[in-house]
């Protein structure tokens, strides 16, 4: 045996007891009450902590150029981020470089990534530039590992795709086992509410919100879905943000579409007060969907104990404050749309079982499990089972901190929850057998992460119907 963790109290997202885990070759290799350790035996003692699976991050944006600035973070300060926070596993989201298809794209990231990245890494690709030549190649992506593709509805002159589009890539991924993550938010609508705005002189961050309203995102939920239903195909709506979206998500389960839905840890926590505070501070918070009404959070926490929202990613897309959001200082427009949040999202959905609104085991189903499940890296990843990759946190529940950007590991320049007060932090991090979070210091190495090749989605997808119902 290689490790030992001894006398944790093992979470996994079924079931809660005490044992010893060990570990060999990077994998865990028995769980009992008391494993033999010998000589060259590396122990942990685990007693009064909690060890769960490392969680699974399936929304960030590492290294990724924009049109108004580039993410700050690259796959190795953010990996490392990530692995402070309890995460070992990310899918990161691979951009279509304009000009080049979906495989080039892919190829370059890959470069990017590979000899940084200090945990596991997947990607998705995004699928801006929906041209005949990209359309043919999504066939192409599952050989690569890659089983997932995002498309936007918003962004208009940009990367927004219409419906046509949409169904094509819903109907296209359904061919061959893949899996379409969609951002539903109108961007026709969100155009017009932004011109309007604009033309009144209404500049600042809080109109990003007011041009980004619920129902401009529980339309396109709905749009998105009923195009899912027509191509027999599953849909996975990312960054769920508000009541409305939620109710056009539970809509479809119940009519028998195969829809996922996610929300992030920051629409848990922040609301649209963060626009009333003085200057320019609101522009920290400009990301989208944007922060919402002071009721939504409840609606969202209580959808996440249901099991309505299966996954809380962080859409880690960090901007620095200075340099970065500040260009739309004058103009909301200008700042770019995104926030990071990849170490702080572990902890932030921790509160709500520090509050008693999940219980720990739907944390872990929450933060590791259903994402592994949803995006083919299950049981490899997202559990405690013998032959899974000992990806583990311990966790000191127990543990009283205040967040502030000084103790993260982000290079971006802020955090979102400066200040705030919580309950919980992952004490020791392990990713396929090494330890590569201690005592708040990192001990891994540079390039570490491997690339995931995932395989087909594990969805259960309807059977394609010849005509549909009328
Ligand atoms: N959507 C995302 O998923 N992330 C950042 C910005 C956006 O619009
Ligand atoms: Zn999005
Ligand atoms: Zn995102």
């Amino acid at each position: 045996m290689d490790l030992i963790i001894k006398n944790g109290t093992v979470v996994t997202a079924s079931d809660t007891f005490v044992a010893d885990i060990g570990v060999l070759n990077g994998r865990i290799s028995a769980i009992a009450d008391a494993i033999e350790a010998d000589s060259r035996t590396k122990i942990i003692d685990a007693a009064g902590r909690l060890v769960m699976p490392g969680g699974v991050d399936v929304h960030t944006h590492l290294d990724t150029p924009g049109l108004l600035a580039d993410t700050e973070d690259d796959f190795l300060s953010g990996t490392i981020a990530a692995a402070h926070g309890g995460t070992t596993s990310i899918i990161n989201f691979c951009p279509q470089i304009k000009g080049s298809g979906l495989l080039e794209s892919l190829a370059e990231h890959r470069r990017r990534a590979d000899p940084k990245a200090v945990i596991d890494f997947a990607l998705h690709s995004i699928v801006s530039d929906p041209s005949e030549r990209t359309l043919a190649e999504l066939s192409s992506l599952p050989g690569e590992g890659v089983t997932s593709f995002k498309v936007f509805m918003a962004y208009k002159g940009d990367t927004m795709v219409d419906d046509g589009t949409l169904i094509r890539v819903l109907d296209e991924a359904q061919a061959n086992g893949a899996l379409v993550m969609v951002h539903a938010e109108n961007g026709e609508a969100v155009e017009f509410l932004r011109d309007r705005f604009a033309g009144e002189g209404k500049l600042s961050p809080r109109y990003h919100a007011l041009s980004r309203p619920p129902r401009v995102e529980a339309e396109a939920t709905a749009r998105a879905i009923a195009l899912a239903e027509l191509a027999s195909a599953s849909i996975y709506i990312v960054h769920v943000s508000c009541g409305e979206a939620l109710e056009e998500v539970i809509r479809g389960k119940r009519r028998g579409v195969d829809v996922h839905a996610e929300t992030c840890a920051h629409y848990l926590h922040i609301t649209d007060a963060v626009f009333d505070t003085p200057g320019f501070e609101g522009g920290k918070y400009v990301f989208t969907p944007p922060p919402r009404g002071s009721h939504q959070p409840k609606l969202i926490w209580d959808a996440l104990a249901r099991g309505d929202l299966e996954v809380v990613s962080s859409d880690h897309a960090p901007y620095n404050f200075v340099g970065g959001k500040d260009i739309g200082r004058d103009d909301f427009r200008q700042i770019p749309n995104g926030a990071p949040g990849i170490e702080e999202r572990m902890t932030l959905v921790w509160q709500g079982v520090a509050n008693g609104q999940l219980s720990p085991n739907r944390f872990v189903d929450l933060v590791a499990t259903t994402p592994a499940k949803i995006f083919g890296l299950y049981p490899c990843k997202g559990t405690i089972a013998v032959g899974s990759d000992a990806d583990l946190v311990i966790w000191n529940p127990d543990i009283t901190r205040r967040l502030t950007r000084d103790d993260l590991h982000s290079a971006v320049d802020y955090t979102m929850f400066e200040g705030m007060e919580v309950l919980g932090a992952p004490e020791t991090v392990i990713s396929r057998g090494d330890v590569i979070v201690q005592g708040g210091a990192f001990t891994g190495a540079t390039g570490r992460g491997r690339y995931i090749h995932r395989g087909t989605v594990s969805t259960s997808r309807p059977a394609r119907q010849e005509t549909q119902r009328s």
